[in-house]
């Protein structure tokens, strides 16, 4: 490694403590914790100083509106070693990530994996575009053989920021490639191409936080019920669940609602290929069928009152699906 590299290595590291810093100054954040831990994981810290740490640096050093940033996620064991050989594939992946914009137009749920980038000493990297200025969420999932962990970062973004509007429900319908890989991101800016989809959605008119508020979700296309639904990255329904002001974030997944006739009975074969980790049966749903619909369903504990935006994506064939729209929680 050059002079020249290990300089630039060492003026990333600065840039990523210095966003570790900024994530901390976050006064939403009620838990008090370094980071904005999602309730779930916490529950799964089996006590002091075993979960891993994640870190986060970005290039370039300031972010700016349409210009390609790169994310790379520091991983490691409390030990202080690289978790590499440590991380469990879940739902297909090793690392997953999610950004969403505080304008709620623009998403991403990428994977290091599927940029070709390998996981080595603990560097996990994604690209993103992020097409306006403003406050972004990025959030990192992963699983160790203790069980799931996430950390919640929030980025600031130079540039335009985007003319305000309403939440809106809304539709986005993109290609994905095979082996489900997606790469760009996903936005809800005005004219969605929707593919003759549409979802609907059945949620609980009166919404209060800290209970289980069961949703659940009808897919149609061209007014015909969609009924091959099909897994997305080994879930029949991956959920964004995230508050307005970007300081609650959860990840939840859902599954397919139980088909009321028997022409479609649910199959036993889980669609991946040995990728659910050894604890999967502690969080539920560890089968999905491999052709499903048009019903869709999953439950969400909000941890606070206020607005959120809950963004549900599903896949049919070549299509992901995803679904934006705003629930406010008593
Ligand atoms: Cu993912």
């Amino acid at each position: 490694m050059t002079k020249q590299v290990l300089s630039a290595l060492a003026l990333m590291l600065v840039a990523g403590l210095s966003l570790r810093g900024s994530a901390q100054a976050q006064p939403s954040d009620s838990t008090g914790h370094q980071h904005l831990h999602r309730h779930a994981d916490v529950a799964h810290m089996s006590g002091g100083g075993s979960a891993p740490d994640i870190g986060l640096m970005i290039r370039p050093e300031t972010l700016q509106a349409g210009e390609r940033a790169t994310l790379t996620f520091l991983l490691r064991h409390p030990d202080g070693e690289p978790l590499d050989s440590r991380l469990l594939t879940h739902h297909a992946r090793k690392v997953h990530v999610v950004i969403v914009g505080e304008d709620m137009t623009t998403i991403g749920h990428v994977h290091p994996q599927d940029f070709d980038e390998p996981i080595v000493e603990g560097r996990a990297t994604v690209r993103f575009d992020f097409p306006h200025g403003g406050r972004y969420l990025v959030a990192a999932d992963i699983m160790t053989k203790d069980g799931p962990h996430s950390e919640t970062f929030i980025i600031e973004v130079a540039g335009a920021h985007r003319p305000e509007k309403p939440t809106t429900p809304r539709l986005s319908v993109v290609e994905i490639r095979e082996g489900d890989r997606y790469t760009a991101s996903i936005s809800f800016d005005d004219a969605g191409f929707t593919d003759g989809y549409e979802i609907s959605t059945l949620g609980n008119a009166n919404v209060r936080a800290g209970v289980p508020v069961h949703f659940s979700w009808a897919v149609e296309r061209e007014g015909r019920p969609v009924i091959d639904l099909r897994p997305f990255l080994d879930s029949a329904l991956h959920l964004a669940v995230v508050k307005d002001d970007l300081s609650r974030f959860l990840h939840e997944h859902g599954e397919a609602a139980e088909p009321s006739a028997g022409s479609h009975a649910t199959s036993n074969q889980a669609s991946g290929v040995g990728s659910h980790a050894p604890d999967d049966h502690a969080h539920g749903h560890d089968t999905v069928p491999r052709s499903f619909g048009p019903d869709l369903q999953a439950t969400v504990i909000f941890p606070e009152p206020g607005r959120y935006v809950l963004f549900a994506q599903a896949a049919h064939k070549d299509k992901m699906l995803v679904l934006r729209f705003p629930v406010s929680v008593e």
